[in-house]
């Protein structure tokens, strides 16, 4: 980071400016393929950084316990109205501090420890939240878990198996069902998941933490007519600050408030409802629709290229953003390709696939997504590249070839370089 830029920073803690300097330089020159990431614009990154920092303001606009909350009242009005309007919803609660809570906040709402939850299982692509065992939303809570088919057929081979879920929700009558995960690359049927979960009488939330800036942008369907609750981050491909929103119908708004606050949390952060509200208004412009769907067509673009590499993809294939790489047949681990790769420049997580006979710390996937290269301005006609250095960044480390993987590090810096990152000064 240059003083000019951070002065203040720069001057005080020399120390701590120095590696956010070198974040922003990891940032500019890599290819960050992780799906639940991108680069918020400036605009979200200044508003993100103000003395809104400074307010407690415990409650909500125009029913707080401090006083002094003139604008934050109007700053959090905004972000509430925007995200109403742009998620066609009744409702909107833009404070809690991140998913996790957010989702908890639900559980908060609709259930009573002991209670049995519903939500895909964390391996086969859900989150930990959505009553996985390790998670307290699992242990608090009785979690019955669904996953998505294994079939010879590749025309439903790793999809969700809606009968499946039918079956176990109308057996176990789950006060809550979760629907939406981590590393679920095709579209979610809303409607088909809502006429389960009145069959089972069931509150239907829908977790859109990755697609949210997809369904703003008129990339996936949207689930505001279909479920009870939808529960978001708010910086995936939202391209927002790290935060959260739970926007429901009015029916449901005073249990939704009171749970995030007082049942969860205490003072909302003003300076991210700011980002927020920034996030949430570029989010309506017709650049954010265009972007949404560029994110989409170059998922596709990428995960064709990869299966023309002889790439094992979950579900054979992606619908959004998010590809899911199973490594076996490459005789490669996850973790060893995550590895390799960031050392050729190209950041993405390792991950388990449905079914993954190996560990969560050592599975036989990576996860990858087109939401940063997207921000960044690569098109369909990059994604054959993208896909040639994933391609021999596996090889090479199948082979243990460091001087390949620095080469592919080189060449993916000079790519970069043309493509400037939004909010950042380097690149
Ligand atoms: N950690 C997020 C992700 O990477 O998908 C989910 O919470």
């Amino acid at each position: 980071m240059s003083a000019s830029r951070h002065p203040a920073l720069s001057a005080t803690d020399p120390e701590l400016a120095s590696y956010v300097a070198a974040e922003e330089v990891l940032q500019a020159e890599t290819l960050r393929l992780i799906p639940s990431e991108n680069y918020v614009s400036a605009a979200v990154l200044e508003a993100s950084g103000t003395v809104l920092q400074n307010k407690y303001s415990e409650g909500y606009p125009g029913r707080r316990y401090y006083e002094g909350q003139q604008n934050i009242d109007r700053v959090e009005a905004l972000a509430i109205e925007r995200a109403k309007g742009l998620f066609g919803v009744d409702h909107a609660n833009v404070q809690p501090y991140s998913g996790s809570p957010a989702n908890l906040a639900v559980y908060l709402a609709f259930a009573k420890p002991g209670d049995t939850v519903m939500g895909m299982a964390l391996p086969m692509g859900g989150h930990l939240t959505h009553g996985w065992g390790v998670s307290a939303t699992g242990s608090w809570f009785r979690g019955v878990q669904y996953g998505v088919r294994a079939t010879a057929d590749p025309e439903t081979n790793g999809l969700i198996d809606y009968d499946a879920v039918r079956d176990l929700a109308l057996a176990e009558r789950p006060k809550v069902i979760f629907c939406g995960g981590t590393a679920l690359p095709r579209t979610i049927d809303f409607a088909a998941f809502a006429e389960i979960a009145r069959e089972a009488g069931s509150v239907l939330v829908a977790d859109v933490a990755h697609i949210a800036g997809l369904i703003a942008g008129g990339a996936h369907p949207s689930p505001a007519d279909h479920v009870d609750v939808i529960s978001t981050t708010t910086h995936k491909t939202l391209r927002g600050p790290r935060g959260a929103m739970l926007m429901c119908r009015e029916e449901h708004a005073k249990a939704i408030d009171k749970a995030v606050f007082p049942g969860l949390q205490g003072g909302p952060h003003n300076q991210t409802t700011a980002g927020i509200a920034v996030a949430l208004h570029e989010a309506a412009q017709p650049s954010f629709v265009r972007y949404a769907h560029a994110v989409v067509a170059n998922a596709k673009a990428l995960a064709a290229a990869l299966l023309e590499r002889g790439f094992d993809l979950v579900s054979g294939g992606t619908d959004n953003h998010l590809i899911l790489i199973d490594l076996t047949g490459k005789g490669v681990p996850g973790k060893v390709a995550a590895k390799a790769l960031d050392r050729a420049g190209i950041v993405v997580n390792y991950n388990t696939v449905p079914f993954d006979p190996r560990k969560p710390f050592d599975p036989s996937g990576v996860r990858i997504g087109t939401p940063s290269l997207t921000s960044r301005g690569l098109t369909t006609e990059h994604m054959s590249v993208v896909a040639d250095w994933i391609a021999r960044s596996v090889d090479a480390a199948a082979k243990g070839d460091e001087q390949a993987l620095a080469v592919i590090r080189s060449e993916v810096a000079d790519l970069m370089a043309a493509f400037p990152a939004p909010g950042l000064p380097l690149s």
